[in-house]
Parts: C-alpha cells; structure tokens; sequence
C-alpha cells in the first residue's frame, strides 16, 4: 500500500486509522470526508482531505485519479442502533456506497478494505466461540448490509478479481471520537463516566456477553490483513477476529479496581438489548489466526489503564 483513500475518515475508525496510516506510509493518504462531518484540525494539518461521499461514484473515482490510490479503506456506515432508525439510509450507505466503491475498484486497480462485524450474526448462530463459516442470519438492518457486504465483497473478487479484503470487528472501544450510535458504545461510555466521575447508566442489562476490542488492536488488524500475503488466504471477506468477551458487571468491576468510588445503575434499552442478544458471546478468530498471524495485544486489564488515563487526560482530570 502507498496511497490510500480513507473513506469515512472522521468516524471513530477512520479518524485513528487515517493518523496510523499518516504514520506508516509516506505517499497520499486522503481523509474522506462528507460536508458537515469535516477533519479535525490533526487530520487536515497532517495530509490530504478530500471531500467523498461513498454515494458519489463519480466523487470516488476523480479522487483515486487525482491521488493514484491503490488501496481504499471503506469505513462510511451507519452503526447498529442508528441504522435501525434509519434502515434505508443504512443500505444506500452500506451497500449502495460498497457498490460504487467496488465499481471504482475494479476499474482502477485497487485493492479494498470493508470492516464487517459480530452484527452478521444471528440468534440461531452458535453464540459461543462463534465459527469462522457459520449461519449468518442477522435480525438488524446494520447485520444485514454487513452480510451482504460480504457476499458482494467476494463476489468482485472471484468475478472480477478485486482485492477485497475484510475483518468481523467486534465492538470496538476507543477515546479519540466519542462513539456513534452502536449497541457496544456503552462499553465505551462507561469509560467517559468513570473518568469524569459520573455514575454510569447502562442500557445493556447484567450477563450480556458481547466480543469487544481496544482499537489500537483493530487498528493494526485493519493494516495487518491488508499487508498480508494472500496466497495463504482460504477466507477474505471476513475473518473473525476477537480479543476479550465482557458483560456489563466484568467491566464495571475492572473500573473500580482502579476508580473504586465509581458507580454504575442499569437502565436497559430494549432496542439496542435486542440486538445485543442476537450477536455472539465470543467469536472463534483461529482463520485469522492460522491465514494471516492475527494476535490481540490488549486485554480488559491494559486497556481500562489506557482508556482512564487518555479519558482524564482529556478532560483535565
Ligand atoms: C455497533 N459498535 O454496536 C458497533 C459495532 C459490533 C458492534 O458494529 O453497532
């Protein structure tokens, strides 16, 4: 990879993934933006932005020309409460925008990056320890685009010979851009609330597992699989991969070892508890492993040391 377009760079992947990229490659490394979500002032001093809304193909393909992208790291979607507000929207995003990225792809050459998600499973998948080829029956509009993101992504590799590549992320936590409507987030606003001192209500209820993962790690997932010889591909279009599996009590327990004064209330919300029961509990990533040397470097313990002190940090605390 040398010149990369990151479609989507101000959402809470894109705007980290753009500053590793920024930091590993010297060539073009466009932040894609849409008008109303522009780059932090970081994103725009640091490289190229250019304005690309995944619904545009014309939009796409001008700035792959301008800049000689050969890899496109596609992150514009609407997460799993959200699209269930607006499941339209959803799909013109998440597959009409994969179709026009796709298009684009195969006819310039480039390689694509499209992040699936645990949200392609459903309540008749093996919830624990979930296997890599299994029943992908989700029950969310954000699980359907993301399994149909799948499928279309592999497809215009076996047709077409595109170069997509893809990972089943699990909820992802992080500090840099607050979270946007995902049924994991409380797993990152339970972070913000210990850090300014606040009592946490959570709207997932008591024993709920869900795979989650500290973005650093997802970050070099996302760098890693596309760096990765091919050859010994038996799966693209997406690896599972997991690092730790937590419901609301193990996390709030690991908080209060180091903030011991800190409180937590459940407040469940049915929507997004609905959907939480519909995904797995643990995700089986041995594919990711054995295909492309996949490894979590962070567990729940050095990423509540990370996240608490980046928080406060934050908020001069
Ligand atoms: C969500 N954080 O909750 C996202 C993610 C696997 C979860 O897709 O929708």
């Amino acid at each position: 990879m040398k010149n990369i377009l990151i479609i989507g760079s101000t959402g809470q992947i894109g705007s980290e993934l753009t500053m590793k990229l920024r930091g590993m490659y010297n060539g073009n490394i466009v932040a894609g933006y849409i008008p109303g979500a522009e780059p932090n002032e970081t994103i725009r001093e640091s490289g190229p932005c250019a304005i690309v809304d995944i619904t545009n193909e014309q939009q796409i393909a001008e700035t792959v020309s301008r800049y000689k992208i050969d890899t496109i790291y596609n992150l514009a979607a609407l997460l799993s409460a959200v699209a269930e507000a607006k499941p339209q929207l959803a799909w013109k995003i998440g597959m009409g925008g994969l179709f026009n990225v796709l298009e684009v792809a195969r006819a310039m050459n480039c390689a694509v990056f499209t992040p699936s998600s645990i949200g392609v499973f459903g309540n008749n998948t093996p919830k624990d320890k979930t296997p890599q080829d299994t029943i992908r029956n989700p029950r969310t509009m954000y699980g359907v685009t993301k399994v149909s993101g799948e499928l279309l992504s592999d497809y215009y590799h076996i047709r077409f010979g595109v170069d997509t590549r893809s990972v089943r992320f699990p909820g992802l936590i992080s500090y840099v851009t607050p979270p946007g409507g995902g049924t994991t987030d409380y797993a990152v606003d339970i972070y913000y609330s210990a850090a300014k001192g606040e009592t946490f209500e959570c709207p997932i209820a008591q024993g709920t597992f869900m795979d989650m993962m500290y973005m650093p790690d997802a970050l070099r997932a996302a760098v890693e699989i596309m760096e990765a010889d091919p050859s010994k591909f038996i799966h693209r279009n997406s690896f599972n991969i997991a690092s730790m599996s937590f419901e609301p009590e193990i996390i709030y327990n690991k908080i209060k070892e180091y903030e011991p004064d800190f409180k937590m209330v459940y407040n469940v919300d049915p929507l997004r508890q609905a959907i939480a029961d519909s995904w797995p509990n643990s995700l089986d990533d041995t594919c990711a492993r054995e295909e492309w040397g996949w490894k979590p470097e962070y567990d729940l313990d050095a990423m509540t040391r990370d996240m608490l002190a980046k928080l406060k940090e934050k908020f001069g605390k």
